[in-house]
């Protein structure tokens, strides 16, 4: 079994890539050290930048994994501020948001970019999912804004779904059927 050290204080996000990797050999284990997410233009850029600090007081290889929700009617927002705006706005305040807003209307998509620093070299892995924002909350499972997201090909929100019902679909499960990959065949990433 080998040992991956993610860096997150997320317990959902640890435990969505310890139901994906775990069946695959890989032990995931959680490093709560955190790093400032500084104000960035992109999801990559956070990653880069969060990977620089970490780097700076791990001694081994790691990942992190920065994501986001953006909303079409909202110009792409929360994008890169997503877990601020869980925090104060939530759920409920991203549906006051949407107010009036049509179904047609409602696309957005999750984001996720997992860094990956390997013996001093970085490698990303992108995963995206579409779907759309649903006009109230539904399900009690997952965190964040799962309650009111529903990928495309669904009904569903993704806190209506078990974890590997969302990690077959999701941001985060795309991007981490990359990384394995990469681990298994050393290739793609950027
Ligand atoms: P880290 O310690 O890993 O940084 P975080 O919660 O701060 O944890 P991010 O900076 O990547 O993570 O914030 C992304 C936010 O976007 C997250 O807090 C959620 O509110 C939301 N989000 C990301 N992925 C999500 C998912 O799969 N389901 C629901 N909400 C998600």
């Amino acid at each position: 079994m080998r040992t991956i050290v993610f860096v997150t204080g997320n317990t959902g996000k640890l435990a969505e890539a310890r139901a994906k990797l775990g069946p695959l050999g890989f032990d995931v284990t959680q490093d709560k050290g955190g790093y400032p997410e500084l104000q960035c233009d992109s999801l990559e850029e956070v990653a880069k930048e969060g990977v620089r600090a970490v780097a700076g007081r791990l001694d081994c290889d790691f990942i992190l994994e920065d994501a986001g929700l953006f909303v079409d009617a909202l110009h792409g927002f929360p994008g890169v501020y997503s877990a601020y705006v869980n925090k104060t706005l939530g759920c409920e305040g991203l549906l006051k948001l949407m107010d009036g807003t049509p179904e047609n209307g409602r696309a957005a998509r999750f984001e996720a970019v997992i860094a990956y620093y390997e013996k001093g070299t970085l490698k990303l892995f992108k995963g995206v999912c579409h779907g759309r924002i649903s006009d109230s909350m539904r399900g009690g499972g997952g965190f964040g804004f799962d309650p009111v997201f529903v990928p495309t090909g669904d009904d569903r929100s993704f806190a209506e779904m078990c974890k590997n019902e969302k990690n077959a679909a999701s941001h985060r499960g795309r991007a981490f059927d990359q990384f394995v990959e990469y681990l298994k065949n050393g290739q793609s990433g950027h």
